[in-house]
């Protein structure tokens, strides 16, 4: 389908993932048109990846919000199953946001791996409060985060982990394929197309559609990508316009103008109410059933 021609190989080596190995994967698409990986089980050699994160000597860190009822109803579990599957044996430091330090569950953490609680103001919509995301992504990343963390993912809290999820995702900038809509024409995909928004995509524009549950990369890199997107919103925000999908139409747009250098297939964020598909082998992170009316106030 979408392997890369053998002399983009060399290219697509990367410190994290070894030789990759798209000549395993030829049911679906190992590589961009800007030849960045897109990693998919049976592509990469997890232990090259825990070997190099070793060697790098890195910590990594891991930010979810849990406003409102999202604390109660999901950290537990996310945090959890983070501990079962998330870097397993590298240094780990999550960062909670939520403005309810004192619900926060007290969940054993592995030799190495520490929880910290950042307070964060509630917003009454749960749009404020997903938008807002990004502006206090964007601070933490220039206090203490980023100070101790070199490489972030940051993650929607309403999923848990179900398989092993090790550094061979980490890279200077990396993307999620959204499940639902990896396998559309790029016509049809949900970017903003509202010529007003600073989300906005003309139509040809757009190479995947990616989710924001799932983003992370470098510091300096993250940087750039929650300036960018929390300038947008402000933007937005003066105009009186609100993009499609919120924070992550503006990411969206982001990764438009500034390629990610990995791509992680749907199985990095998987939903079962997508349905059996015979590319998916090995979801290792998956959504919790949406139940909107019962979180979302
Ligand atoms: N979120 C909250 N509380 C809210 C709305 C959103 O904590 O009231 C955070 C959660 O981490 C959630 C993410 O997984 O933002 C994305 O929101 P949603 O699209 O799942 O509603």
């Amino acid at each position: 389908m979408g392997v890369c021609p053998s002399a983009t190989m060399a290219l697509l080596r990367d410190n994290f993932t070894g030789v990759l190995r798209p000549w395993d994967r030829p049911d679906v698409l190992t590589c961009t048109s800007w030849k960045t990986p897109i990693i998919w089980d049976g592509t990469f050699d997890p232990d090259i990846a825990q070997q190099e994160a070793r060697r790098q000597n890195l910590t990594i860190g891991l930010t979810v919000f849990a406003v409102g009822r999202y604390l109660e109803k999901y950290l537990a579990r996310f945090l959890e199953s983070a501990e079962q599957h998330f870097m397993v044996g590298q240094r780990v430091v999550y960062y909670v946001f939520t403005e309810q330090p004192a619900a926060v569950p007290r969940v054993a953490m592995g030799p190495g791996r520490q929880l910290r609680v950042e307070f964060v103001a509630r917003e009454r919509r749960w749009q404020d409060v997903s938008m807002g995301r990004m502006r206090t992504l964007q601070e933490a990343l220039d206090g203490r985060l980023g100070r101790e963390a070199q490489f972030v993912l940051c993650m929607d809290v309403d999923q848990h982990f179900t398989g092993a999820y090790g550094p061979e995702v980490l890279a200077e900038s990396v993307a999620q394929l959204h499940a639902w809509h990896y396998h559309w024409p790029r016509w049809l995909l949900p970017f903003e197309r509202d010529a007003r928004s600073a989300a906005s995509l003309a139509p040809g524009e757009g190479d995947f559609y990616y989710h924001a549950a799932v983003f992370g990369g470098s510091v300096a890199a993250l940087r750039r990508l929650t300036a960018h997107c929390a300038r947008g919103l402000l933007l937005d925000r003066a105009r009186g316009l609100e993009a499609r999908w919120h924070d992550e139409s503006h990411l969206n747009k982001f990764f438009w103008l500034h390629k990610p250098a990995k791509v992680l297939s749907p199985e990095f964020c998987w939903s079962l109410d997508v349905g059996r598909r015979a590319e998916i082998h090995h979801p290792r992170l998956l959504w919790a059933p949406k139940e909107y009316a019962q979180v979302r106030t």
